[in-house]
C-alpha cells in the first residue's frame, strides 16, 4: 500500500491531521494500535480553546460541539475559603468550550468514515523506517500478517508512549522533563455540576478541580499521593475529601452520586526537541506532555497538526519545503508557552511536599494578586483561552 502521509495514532492529533490533509486533497492512512472502542473509552480532556473548535469547523466536524458544548466566559479560583471569578471573555474577548475528548474523537472518527478514508485499527508492531531518506515506510502486522505502507512523510501522532519518538536515535533528540510529586484522582458522575463554571481550588489539604462534561454530568479531580490506588478511594471517601477542599457554598450546592469512571493520572511536563526528523514529524503528546492544570494537552495537539497540515499543503501545492523546514520551531514556540503556563498553574494551585508555610503563603499572595490585578488576571486569561496561532 502507498499513501502520501502515513499517520501513526488515531487520537485527536492523528484524526484531526487526517481530516485537515483530506480537506487539502492530501491522501493519508492512519495506523492505530487499539480498537475504536478502546480509543473512545479513554476519559481525558474536557476543555477546548476557540482555535481548536475552529479547526473542527474547518474539517466539518464541529456541528455537534456547537450544539452540545458548553461555552464558558470565565473560571473561578477558590482559596482562603472564598471563590473569585476570572472574567476571561471580558479580558480577552474569547471563550472556551466544555466538550469531552471522547466526543471530539467520535466526531472526527465519523467524519473520517464519511470521507471514506483508510484507518487500520489493531495494527500491531507498527514501526517507522527510513525517515532519513526520501522513501520512508511504516511496517505493521494485522491479524498476524505483515504489511508495509510506503509514503512521502510519516506523522507520529502516537502519544507519549508511542513508537515514533522512540525510534529516533538518542543523539538526534533532546528531552526536557519535570515530574510532579503527586497525581490527579478523577471521577465522572451522572450529577449536575456544582457550579456553571470551573472551580480551581488551592487548599491546605491539596488541589481540587470541579469541572463537567454537560449540564448533567460532572467531572471532579483531587490532588492525591502518587502511590495511591483507586481501590483506596471508594466514592464516599472521594466526596468527603472534595467537600473538605471546597468553600461552604460549594459544599451546600454539591450533588453527589455514584461514580461512573475513576482513575489516577500522574502529572508531568515533558518536551522533545526537535519535532522533525527528516521525513518524520511528531505532533501532540508524542512530542510533549503538560500537566492537565492548564487544560492545554488536547489544544496543543490541535495547534501542532494545524501547523503541520499547512506545511504539507505548501509542499504539495507549491513544491516548497519552507513550511516543513519551519514546522518544529513554529510548533515548539507555542508548545513552550503552554508548558510554562501549565507548570505555573500547577505550581500555584497544588500542595508540594517541601513547600512549607512560606511556600503556602507565597501561593496565596500570588492568587490574591491575580484576582485583584487587571494585568495579572488578563495574563492568566489570555493563556487559558489559548495563545493565537
Ligand atoms: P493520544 O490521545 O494519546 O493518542 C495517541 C494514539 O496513538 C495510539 N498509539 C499507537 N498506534 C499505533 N502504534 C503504536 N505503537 C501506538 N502507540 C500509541 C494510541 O493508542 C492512541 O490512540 O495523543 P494525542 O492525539 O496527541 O492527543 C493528546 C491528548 O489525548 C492529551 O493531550 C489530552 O488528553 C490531555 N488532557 C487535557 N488536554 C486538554 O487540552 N484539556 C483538558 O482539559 C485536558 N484534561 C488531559 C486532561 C489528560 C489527562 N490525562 C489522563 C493525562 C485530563 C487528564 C486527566
Ligand atoms: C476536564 O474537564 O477534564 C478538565 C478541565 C480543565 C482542566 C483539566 C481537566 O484544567
Amino acid at each position: 500500500m502507498r499513501t502520501k502521509v502515513a499517520i501513526i495514532g488515531a487520537g485527536p492529533a492523528g484524526l484531526l491531521l487526517g481530516q485537515l490533509l483530506h480537506a487539502y486533497g492530501i491522501d493519508n492512512v492512519i495506523l492505530e494500535r487499539q480498537t475504536p472502542d478502546y480509543v473512545l473509552g479513554r476519559i481525558r480532556a474536557g476543555l477546548l480553546e476557540e482555535g481548536t473548535v475552529a479547526l473542527l469547523d474547518e474539517v466539518g466536524a464541529g456541528e455537534r460541539a456547537h450544539r452540545e458544548g458548553l461555552v464558558h466566559e470565565g473560571i473561578e479560583l477558590a482559596f482562603g475559603g472564598a471563590r473569585h471569578r476570572i472574567a476571561m471573555k471580558a479580558a480577552t474577548g474569547k471563550t472556551v468550550m466544555i466538550y469531552g475528548q471522547t466526543e471530539v474523537t467520535l466526531d472526527l472518527m465519523n467524519a473520517r468514515k464519511a470521507a471514506g478514508l483508510t484507518s487500520i485499527y489493531q495494527a500491531a508492531d507498527v514501526m517507522p523506517h527510513d525517515f532519513d531518506t526520501d522513501h520512508p515506510r511504516v511496517s505493521y502486522r494485522r491479524d498476524g500478517v505483515a504489511h508495509e505502507l510506503a509514503c512521502d512523510f510519516i506523522a507520529g501522532c502516537d502519544g507519549s508512549h508511542g513508537v515514533s519518538r522512540a525510534s529516533v536515535k538518542a543523539s538526534a533528540i533532546q528531552t526536557f522533563e519535570r515530574i510532579y510529586p503527586f497525581g490527579w484522582l478523577g471521577i465522572l458522575s451522572e450529577t449536575p455540576p456544582v457550579s456553571h463554571e470551573l472551580i480551581y481550588s488551592n487548599h491546605a489539604r491539596g488541589f481540587a478541580l470541579c469541572t463537567m462534561r454537560s449540564t448533567h454530568r460532572s467531572r471532579y479531580y483531587l490532588q492525591c499521593p502518587l502511590e495511591d490506588r483507586i481501590e483506596q478511594w471508594p466514592d464516599d471517601r472521594f466526596w468527603d475529601e472534595l467537600k473538605r477542599r471546597l468553600d461552604r457554598k460549594a459544599v451546600d450546592d454539591l450533588v453527589t452520586g455514584p461514580s461512573i469512571e475513576k482513575s489516577i493520572a500522574p502529572l508531568r511536563s515533558f518536551v522533545a526537541e526537535p519535532m522533525r526528523f527528516g521525513r518524520m514529524f511528531l505532533a501532540g503528546d508524542a512530542a510533549h506532555i503538560v500537566p492537565p492544570t492548564g487544560a492545554k494537552g488536547l489544544n496543543l495537539a490541535a495547534s501542532d497538526v494545524h501547523y503541520l497540515s499547512l506545511a504539507f499543503r505548501e509542499f504539495y501545492d507549491e513544491r516548497s519545503s519552507a513550511g516543513i523546514d519551519g514546522y518544529s520551531a513554529k510548533a515548539l514556540s507555542r508548545v513552550w508557552k503552554a508548558v510554562r503556563f501549565s507548570w505555573w498553574m500547577t505550581s500555584m494551585l497544588h500542595k508540594f511536599p517541601d513547600q512549607g508555610e512560606f511556600g503556602a503563603r507565597i501561593q496565596l499572595a500570588e492568587l490574591d494578586y491575580l484576582v485583584s490585578s487587571k494585568a495579572a488576571s488578563t495574563s492568566l486569561s489570555e493563556n487559558y483561552v489559548g495563545l493565537p496561532y
